[in-house]
C-alpha cells in the first residue's frame, strides 16, 4: 500500500494512503537514503509503501521510501555538518515575509532564494500583514516587487487580517505541493488557517507577540487544501543556513548573474575585483540591482571554503 508521510515527530511518522485513510506509521530497519548524512531518515512529503502491523491501532510499518523529486536540507540547528531534511517531493515553496512586527531582512529572502534554486523548487515570496504596512512599507514593498519581478520572482501582497491578496494565492496553490517558510511570527500558519478555515492550527497569540518570535509551530506537518493540492507549515526559522554551496557555484543562484557568467573574463570570477568581470559591469549600469549584488557578497563572504 502507498502512502503519504504528512507528520513526522521523530520516531514515529503519521501517514495517509490514497483512499485517505491516516496510519501511524514506524520505519522498519535501516534506511539508506540519498547519500546523504542527515539526522532525519524520512521526512514530510516523502512517499512510502505501508504494511498493517496493528489493525485496531491502526499503525502500519513503512517498507519502503520510494525516491525523491528532490528535498529541502537545512543545516541541523545542533550539528553545522548535520542535515536536516524538512520536506521532500515539493512542486513550489513560499517565503512568508513580512515589513513589519517583525521585519524580514532582504539578506534572509536572498538566502531562501538560493536555497530554492539549489534544490530547484520554484519559490513565491509572500508579504504578509499588509494591513499594518503603512506608506514607507508599502514603498519598500513596491520597490522590492519591482526588483524580484525583474529578476523572475513572484511576489504577492497579503493580509490574513484583512483578505487582501488570499484568492491569488489560493490561485497559486491550486493542485500543487508547496512548502511554506520563513520567521517565526510572520502569520503562516494563520495563513493556513484562513486557506482551510475547519483546520484551526495553533498560532501565536497577539498578546504574547514580542517581537521575539515565540516559535509556535514546532515541527512541519502537511494539509490537504480544499480543491486540491497540499500544504506544509514549518516551524519559523531564524537563519537560512545554507548547506553543501562552495563559493564558485554561488552566482550560479542567483538568476541575474546566472545569465551573464559567459561574459566575464575569467572563467573562475568571484566578481569581487577580478578585471573584465561582466557581472560588476552589469551592476554599475544598473541592469543588476545593487542591493541583490551586495546579498551576493554578504553570502559569498559567509561560505567557509572547504578544506579538504
Ligand atoms: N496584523 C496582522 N497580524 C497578523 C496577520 N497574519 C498573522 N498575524 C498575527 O501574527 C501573529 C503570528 O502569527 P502565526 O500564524 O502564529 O505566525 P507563524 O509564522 O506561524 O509563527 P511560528 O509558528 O512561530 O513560526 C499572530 O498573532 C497573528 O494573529 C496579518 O495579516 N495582519
Ligand atoms: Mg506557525
Ligand atoms: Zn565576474
Amino acid at each position: 500500500m502507498k502512502a503519504i508521510v504528512y507528520r513526522s515527530t521523530g520516531s514515529w511518522y503519521i501517514v495517509k494512503d490514497e483512499s485517505g485513510k491516516i496510519f501511524n506509521a514506524r520505519l522498519k530497519g535501516l534506511f539508506k537514503i540519498d547519500e546523504i548524512t542527515s539526522t532525519n531518515p524520512l521526512a514530510v512529503g516523502d512517499v512510502v509503501d505501508i504494511e498493517m502491523e496493528n489493525e485496531t491501532e491502526g499503525s502500519v510499518t513503512i517498507t519502503k521510501i520510494h525516491d525523491r523529486r528532490n528535498y529541502i536540507n537545512r543545516q541541523s540547528p545542533k550539528a553545522k555538518y548535520q542535515h536536516h531534511i524538512i520536506a521532500a517531493n515539493l512542486d513550489q515553496s513560499f517565503m512568508v515575509a513580512t515589513l513589519r512586527d517583525p521585519k524580514t531582512s532582504q539578506g534572509f529572502i536572498d538566502r531562501f532564494l538560493v536555497a530554492s534554486e539549489m534544490y530547484h523548487v520554484p519559490p513565491v515570496i509572500i508579504f504578509n500583514k499588509a494591513d499594518i504596512y503603512k506608506k514607507k512599507e508599502l514603498e519598500k514593498f513596491e520597490e522590492w516587487k519591482h526588483m524580484y519581478e525583474q529578476v523572475g520572482y513572484p511576489i504577492v501582497l497579503t493580509s490574513v487580517k484583512d483578505n487582501t491578496g488570499i484568492d491569488e494565492v489560493k490561485e497559486l496553490l491550486k493542485n500543487k505541493i508547496t512548502l511554506i517558510s520563513g520567521h517565526s511570527g510572520v502569520g503562516k500558519s494563520s495563513l493556513l488557517n484562513v486557506l482551510i478555515p475547519e483546520l484551526n492550527i495553533k498560532t501565536q497569540d497577539v498578546s504574547d507577540w514580542s517581537g521575539k518570535g515565540m516559535h509556535t509551530t514546532t515541527f512541519a506537518e502537511m494539509f490537504d487544501i480544499p480543491g486540491g493540492g497540499k500544504i506544509i507549515d514549518t516551524p519559523g526559522m531564524r537563519e537560512f543556513g545554507l548547506v553543501d554551496i562552495s563559493k564558485q557555484e554561488l552566482s550560479h543562484y542567483f538568476p541575474e548573474m546566472r545569465d551573464r557568467l559567459n561574459n566575464c573574463q575569467f572563467n573562475n570570477c568571484l566578481h569581487i575585483n577580478e578585471p573584465g568581470c561582466a557581472i560588476k559591469e552589469a551592476v554599475a549600469d544598473g541592469e543588476i540591482t545593487e542591493d541583490r549584488y551586495v546579498s551576493y557578497y554578504n553570502i559569498l563572504e559567509s561560505i567557509a571554503e572547504k578544506k579538504y
